[in-house]
C-alpha cells in the first residue's frame, strides 16, 4: 500500500480517558502508541480527533436518572449508549496521551462539543445528518484519501470509517492500529459493518512510503 501527497492519517481520540486508567479505558488504548509513530512519518498530513464534552453532556450516564454507563437511552436523533463522563472540555482526561507526539500534525478536530448530541464520527455528529465540517476542509486542501487509526474501533474509528465511505472518500482502517471498547460484541459487529460497507482493512506493516522519483 502506498501512500500518495494527498492521502491523510487520521488519529482518533488519543486521550488519556480512552487509554489504561481514564473514565472510559479502551483496553491496550495506549498499545497503539508506538505503531502510530511508525506509520505517522510516512504520511504529508496528519490530523488528530478529539473528544470535547461540556460538563454535563446528554452521552453521560450521570445526566439520566437511574441510568447505569453503558445502557441505552432514546435520545431524539435515535438510539444512544451511555458513557462514563469522559473527556470532558479542559480536563486531564480530555487531553491528548502524555506519549503521543505528533507535532506535525495540521488540525486537532474536536467533536461532541454540543449538550445535547453526541459525535462519534468525524464527518457527523449521531444524528448522521449534521457535518463536523471535515469533508469541506479535506476538499478544499485537497485531501483525497483517509487512513484511521486510533480508539475506538467499534464507535469512533469505526463511524469515522462508515462515513467517509458514505461520502465517497476512499478510506481504509488500520486495524492493528486501533483498540476497541468491545460491549456486547461490538467489535465484531463493527468490523462487519465495515466489510459490507465495503471498506479494507490494513495492517502497519503493509504500509509504504510512496516511491520518491
Ligand atoms: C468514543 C464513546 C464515547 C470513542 C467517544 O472515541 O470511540 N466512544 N465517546
Ligand atoms: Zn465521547
Amino acid at each position: 500500500m502506498h501512500i500518495n501527497a494527498n492521502d491523510l492519517l487520521i488519529v482518533i481520540d488519543m486521550q488519556n480517558d480512552f487509554c489504561p486508567g481514564g473514565a472510559l479505558a479502551v483496553p491496550g488504548g495506549d498499545d497503539v502508541i508506538p505503531l502510530i509513530h511508525r506509520i505517522a512519518p510516512l504520511f504529508a498530513h496528519v490530523l488528530l480527533t478529539q473528544d470535547w464534552h461540556p460538563a454535563g453532556h446528554s452521552s453521560f450516564a450521570s445526566r439520566h436518572l437511574g441510568k447505569q454507563p453503558y445502557e441505552q437511552i432514546e435520545l431524539s436523533y435515535g438510539t444512544q449508549t451511555l458513557w462514563p463522563d469522559h473527556c470532558v472540555q479542559g480536563s486531564h482526561g480530555a487531553e491528548f496521551h502524555s506519549k503521543l507526539r505528533l507535532p506535525q500534525a495540521e488540525l486537532i478536530l474536536r467533536k461532541g462539543f454540543r449538550g445535547e448530541i453526541d459525535s462519534y464520527s468525524a464527518f457527523f455528529e449521531n444524528d448522521r445528518a449534521t457535518p463536523t465540517g471535515l469533508l469541506g476542509y479535506l476538499k478544499e486542501r485537497g485531501l483525497a484519501r483517509v487512513f484511521l487509526a486510533g480508539l475506538a474501533y467499534d464507535y469512533c474509528v469505526g463511524y469515522s470509517a462508515l462515513d467517509a465511505r458514505r461520502l465517497g472518500l476512499p478510506a481504509m482502517v488500520i486495524g492493528d492500529a486501533c483498540r476497541a471498547i468491545d460491549l456486547a460484541g461490538s467489535a465484531v459487529a463493527m468490523r462487519a459493518l465495515l466489510t459490507q460497507a465495503g471498506l479494507q482493512h490494513i495492517e502497519t506493516s503493509e504500509l509504504a512510503a510512496a516511491a520518491t522519483p
